[in-house]
């Protein structure tokens, strides 16, 4: 980065540090994930200097014709990848994905249904503080109190009751599998349509490892960077008799010029998730996920529903005075990210919470496997254990800083 340095070194020394943080400390939040040098190379190029609205071959500028090459090679890509009949890559972002298709199908004052964002669901699945809860009658669905899993009879009662137009599937922190065909009978038993977000999960949803709801979904929405390990942004997939419509909403609906050079970098992420690579890349995320939910199990936390059926879990902290925040608090000193996260029916407040959530996306992309999630379960339990001794956190950050050493990223960048 010669020429960052000259040009603007404090901003080269924001990024020098954040390479730091990234190679040696312990990445564990379950929305992040490290991009390939190909995808940054992508991102970081002269596609970001062209204006392209509107879609390949129908362009309202000149010049589109290589940005066109990108964004035809990432919609192809995606059709692919996930099986579905019409794709979208311009949103910028994941709510942008779920916001154009709430405008292809809702007027204000609809009634949607979204999973509540206590019990694991998303802001833009119609909380209150969002736009989803301002425009629209929002009713949510949770979990079960007993199996703290989605309970899908109650989601049968409340659609019955409050008729839907459309039914959002699924969330942000949730452990375990979505049945997406339970939902489509619960949605054609009010004729509601159905968008499912799968940015979390959406690896691997691509590699069968999770059931898909392409089926099942008349919209299904991702972002492009968590398990699936692409740039920042969103995608919307649809069945091919909402594509013009979905097409419309998203430009020149919501958006004005779409970001080249991260379709270009989506393509490239892409590209990589159609290879054997990926698809062993998420088994070991998910056999990554099992082996530290066992072991932090057999320290003695508590995991919401028991376990994990995905790329994340959440521990429940309510049996002690610790709090979520104490322990992201901790935990970061030691060079361990994680983020605190309600659980369902938290007793405490979004921002100190009686619980974290965990995810293996990131570590597993370094390579670690089983027996390296047994030993960050044991560096979180013992830091848990050691919540206010800053002297041990010093000292396990040491350790940290030591294993990441073992598992290099970046190994040209300002390293
Ligand atoms: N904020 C993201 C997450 O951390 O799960 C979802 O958009």
């Amino acid at each position: 980065m010669k020429r960052l340095i000259d040009t603007d070194p404090e901003i080269y020394d924001a990024v020098k540090r954040e390479v730091n943080r990234e190679m040696y400390t312990l990445e564990l939040i379950a929305s992040e994930n490290f991009a390939s040098e190909a995808v940054l190379e992508a991102q970081g190029c002269v596609m970001t200097n062209k204006y392209a609205e509107g879609y390949p071959g129908k362009r309202y500028y000149g010049g589109c014709q290589n940005v066109d090459i990108a964004e035809s090679l990432a919609i192809e890509r995606v059709k692919r990848l996930f099986n579905a009949e019409h794709a979208n890559v311009q949103p910028h972002s994941g709510t942008q994905a779920n916001m154009a298709v709430y405008f292809s199908v809702l007027k204000p004052g609809d009634t949607m249904m979204g999973m509540s964002l206590s019990h694991g669901g998303h802001l833009s699945h119609g909380h209150p503080i969002n736009f989803t809860g301002q425009m629209y009658k929002v009713i949510t669905y949770g979990v079960n109190r007993e199996t703290e899993t989605i309970d899908y009879d109650e989601v049968l009662r409340l659609a019955k009751e409050h008729k839907p137009k459309l039914i959002v599937v699924g969330a942000s922190a949730y452990p375990r599998f979505i049945d997406f065909k339970r939902f489509r009978g619960i949605a054609d038993e009010v004729s509601a349509m159905i968008m499912a977000d799968i940015a979390h999960p959406a690896g691997l949803v691509a590699t069968g490892l999770h059931p898909t709801p392409i089926p099942y979904a008349e919209f299904v929405t991702t972002t492009t960077h968590k398990t699936l390990r692409g740039p920042r942004g969103g995608v919307v997939m649809c069945q091919e008799k909402y594509a013009k419509v979905l097409d419309k909403n998203i430009f020149p609906g919501i958006q004005g010029g779409p970001l080249m050079h991260v379709i270009a970098a989506k393509a490239v992420a892409l590209k990589e998730a159609l290879t054997p690579e990926f698809k062993e890349y998420q088994g070991q995320i998910q056999k990554n996920a099992r082996a530290m939910a066992k072991r932090l199990q057999e320290r003695g936390f508590r995991l919401i529903s028991g376990g994990t059926d995905n790329h994340l879990m959440l521990v429940d902290l309510r049996n002690s005075e610790i709090t979520g925040k104490d322990a992201e608090s901790a935990l970061d000193k030691a060079g361990i990210t994680v983020n605190k996260n309600t659980i369902p029916f938290d007793p405490r407040s979004p921002f100190i919470t009686s619980g974290i959530r965990i995810g293996t996306p990131a570590v597993t992309t370094r390579g670690m496997k089983e027996e390296d999630m047994i030993a960050i379960a044991d560096l979180i339990a013992d830091t848990i254990l050691h919540i206010n001794d800053d002297e041990f956190h010093s000292k396990t950050r040491k350790i940290v800083r030591e294993f990441c050493e073992q598992y290099p990223i970046y190994k040209e960048r300002l390293a």
